[in-house]
């Protein structure tokens, strides 16, 4: 058994005990209540989750088991992932046992290619990642245990093998997926003694001759872990947990969310909309040409990606800390410099629509840019970057779930005649 099999069964039982006695002695208080405008509204700012992995305060952004993301970012993703787990980092030893785990599990099954080859050509790279997991659910241990027949508590051991497998097979699928969609060439190999990340990058296949590519993906990796539990993918993927469906089906379905243009794929979108203004301005624009360039984006019915959150009122740390990545490693690059520029203006017209609640940027408004600097300027993978980084967050909110005894997801829902109704009476 692993470490961080033995480190969850210590925790687990403990854990399990205090959120039962939580439900028992205070289970009628009230949390939060839901207004018409919030049924209507993407159940916007309604209290009817837990998720110990981490939170997002409007005020502070992504906060790690307690740890602001900003003092983490020089982690490693396999850091993360075992904080996100156990609320704890891991010591030297655990880590390496963890690093070795993970490498031992690294092979894809020659089936998942063979799947994706009979795909059309110009498949979305997210359609293909989202196929080739779906595809692997074949190598279910949940999904078999469960059909042998096993105790409610002993759900969370195979949900963290299957994460486990899941989270050494992604990079090396991932890493596939973009050498298969693009033409790169046969696909590349891990390589013993690398970390998670920077195998990602090695078998990505792209030049770094002085490592920062790997450094960004180290980088990127941490940075997109995990965000709560109510945006899209990750209550998509706990949602369909909750019903017993193994951890293949539950990421995949919360990575079919993060492929919608309002949730991770905004990051294509908005490295196309920064080389469209450098296109336009034949260069960096001036401040007053972006002004108009934003405003025109708006008046066309668009929105302006990257800027916005459903929940964030601030600059996103993890903008922050790409932001410091690119002006650490090539602050003179015409596309960092325009995402600087752009952060500097587009604030300032976001918020003068009064509906916009966060005029601020968040995560996708600086990550393509860099990917585009060191040479990846296929937009439509960069969400497969996001999705390979965001199963640690899927998964380990889901042995969370699984280890105590979380029940199926069931909210009631109205009809509009119901809520006529209602209105009448209320
Ligand atoms: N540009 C133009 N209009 C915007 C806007 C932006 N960047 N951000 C919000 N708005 C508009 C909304 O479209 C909405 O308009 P309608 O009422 O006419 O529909 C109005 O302002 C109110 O929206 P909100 O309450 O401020 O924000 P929401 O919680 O509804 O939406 C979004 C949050 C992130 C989806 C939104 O800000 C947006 O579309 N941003 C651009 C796309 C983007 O960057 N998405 C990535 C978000 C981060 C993420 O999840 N990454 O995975």
């Amino acid at each position: 058994m692993s470490k961080l099999h033995d480190k969850l069964a210590a925790l687990i039982p403990p854990m399990r005990d205090e959120i039962r006695g939580i439900i028992k002695e205070h289970g009628d208080k009230v949390m939060s209540q839901v207004t018409i405008r919030q049924a209507y509204g993407g159940m916007r700012g309604v209290k009817g989750l837990v998720c110990d992995t981490s939170e997002v305060p409007p005020d502070k952004g992504l906060v790690i088991r307690g740890i602001p993301l900003k003092e983490l970012t020089d982690k490693l993703p396999e850091e993360i992932f075992w904080l996100l787990c156990t609320g704890d980092m891991p010591n030297k030893d655990e880590l390496a046992d963890f690093q070795k785990d993970l490498m031992s599990r690294g092979e894809v099954p020659d089936y998942v290619w063979k799947v994706l080859e009979a795909m059309p050509k110009d498949s979305h790279p997210m359609a293909m990642l989202d196929t080739a997991i779906l595809a692997m659910e074949y190598e279910s241990v949940f999904r078999k245990r469960y059909d042998k027949g096993m105790q409610k508590t002993e759900y969370w051991e195979p949900t963290l093998e299957d994460s486990m497998n899941l989270l050494a097979k992604i990079a090396t699928l991932a890493a596939g997926v973009y050498r298969m969609r693009f033409d790169k060439g046969a696909r590349i190999a891990p390589k013993a003694g690398l970390d998670w990340a920077a195998n990602y990058a090695h078998m990505l296949g792209l030049p770094d001759p002085t490592g920062e590519f790997a450094n960004l993906m180290r980088l990127y990796m941490v940075l997109h872990s995990d965000h709560e539990g109510g945006n899209v993918s990750a209550h998509t993927c706990h949602c369909v947990g909750s019903a017993l469906s193994d951890p293949y089906y539950a990421v995949s379905a919360g990575l079919n969310g993060l492929a919608g243009p309002l949730h991770g794929l905004a990051n294509q979108e908005c490295l196309a909309w920064i080389l469209m203004v450098n296109e336009k301005f034949k260069g960096s624009p001036t401040e007053d040409q972006l002004r108009k360039f934003t405003q025109d984006t708006l008046d066309s019915g668009k929105v302006v990606p990257g800027y916005g959150h459903a929940v964030l009122r601030i600059t996103d740390p993890r903008f922050d800390a790409f932001s410091a990545f690119g002006q650490r490693v090539a602050p003179d690059d015409p596309t960092i410099a325009t995402v600087a520029k752009v952060f500097k203006i587009v604030p300032e017209v976001l918020k003068k629509i009064q509906k916009i609640k966060d005029p601020w940027p968040n995560v996708d408004a600086a990550s393509g840019c860099l990917l585009y600097h060191f040479g990846m300027s296929e937009f439509s993978y960069y969400t497969v970057l996001f999705s390979v980084s965001r199963v640690m967050g899927m998964a380990s909110q889901l042995i969370v779930s699984r280890a105590w005894g979380e029940p199926i997801e069931r909210p009631k829902s109205h009809t509009t005649k119901w809520v006529k109704n209602f209105v009448k009476t209320a």
